[in-house]
């Protein structure tokens, strides 16, 4: 079985104004189409086919750059689209509210915290909150596609939340103001699926 490019859960329009049609339009349909066809021509006839994005993942040889950064561009993406809806914003509440006040203090901190781990990785990648094993939670960056799944890469752990960086998430509309793009980013976050991934992986 072929990965295969998911579809977005919402219109390529529902997030605005926080992040525009076009952008979406072109991310979804021309960037994540990308990886997706380049992962399964990379995996193609290797003992990979048929594997879990998850299991190759967490598996990874890390000299395969092919897998590398086109397997993180799928699973990456896959996660980013569900991270966020037309209706999202505001705070988490329960067992994930608790997690990140445990870790972080306040939820202001954590965001304040998320941002900075954002806006300061230098050129492209994502940054994250993770879930580990006990259900304490953690913000790293990452480079180009990597992830924290990957073994050595990031804070390792689960990511429940992940914010694209990459200039081709935010040029469009926000040119080079990535604080923008992310204090936008914030206005849509779909909070109920952050947490069922919280619960689903602590
Ligand atoms: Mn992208």
């Amino acid at each position: 079985m072929a990965f295969e490019l998911p579809k977005l859960p919402y219109a390529y329009d529902a997030l605005e104004p926080h992040i525009d049609a076009r952008t979406m339009e072109i991310h979804h349909s021309k960037h994540h189409n990308g990886y997706t066809t380049k992962l399964n021509g990379a995996i193609e006839g290797t003992d990979l086919e048929g594997k879990t994005i998850e299991n190759i993942l967490s598996n990874l040889d890390l000299e395969n750059k092919a897998v590398r950064n086109n397997g993180g561009g799928f699973y990456n993406h896959r996660l980013f689209w569900t991270v966020m809806s037309a209706d999202g914003g505001g705070k988490p509440t329960g067992d994930l509210a608790d997690a990140i006040n445990a870790s972080f203090g306040s939820f202001e901190a954590f965001k304040e915290s998320f941002k900075k781990a954002a806006a300061t990785q230098f050129g492209s990648g994502w940054a994250w909150l993770c879930v580990h094993e006990g259900g304490k939670v953690e913000i790293c960056a990452t480079p180009n596609q990597d992830n924290p799944l990957m073994p050595g890469v990031g804070c390792g752990g689960t990511p429940i939340l992940g914010v694209d960086v990459w200039e081709h998430a935010y040029y469009l509309n926000y040119q080079n103001r990535r604080p923008d793009y992310l204090e936008a980013f914030f206005s849509v976050i779909n909070w109920s699926e952050v947490s069922a991934l919280f619960a689903q992986n602590k």
